[in-house]
């Protein structure tokens, strides 16, 4: 290979690679920031059936959860006692601190609603999406 055709075949490594961390595609790690009041970014999609960790950090000054509820059920008014019952998988996140957390990403493909369960929080803008997606 001459030095051109070396860094054009770099060029592609890279840019491949970078296709691969984000942009919408599915992935098993995932790192999201909480604050007053939102998730940040608010839309991620992981393969189902994958076990999936998320990073979460609180950077606001209250608790916040990092709720998905069940495919097929939303969170109404706000989030309350009726929606319990609901809940796929929660993690509550103190203000200022961080941690890896593990799931296991749901079999069913879907559209999942992802809130924050302290009240008021929902209704204020805390809701995400997580889509779940067959490779
Ligand atoms: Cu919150």
């Amino acid at each position: 290979m001459n030095r051109i055709s070396t860094i054009l075949a770099l060029l592609l490594v890279f840019s491949l690679a970078l296709a691969g961390c984000g942009g919408g595609g599915a992935s098993t790690n995932l790192s999201v920031d909480m604050t007053e009041f939102m998730f940040s970014p608010n839309d991620f999609t992981v393969p189902a059936d994958q076990e999936i960790t998320i990073e979460l950090s609180n950077n606001g000054t209250v608790e916040h959860d990092f709720i998905i509820m069940k495919h097929g059920t939303t969170v109404g008014d706000d989030f309350g006692d009726e929606d319990e019952a609901n809940i796929y998988w929660k993690a509550e996140i103190e203000p200022g601190t961080s941690g890896s957390y593990t799931f296991s990403a749901p079999s069913e493909p879907g559209e999942y609603q992802v809130v924050c369960g302290i009240p008021g929080h929902y209704l204020a803008g805390m809701v995400a999406t997580l889509f779940v997606v067959t490779e």
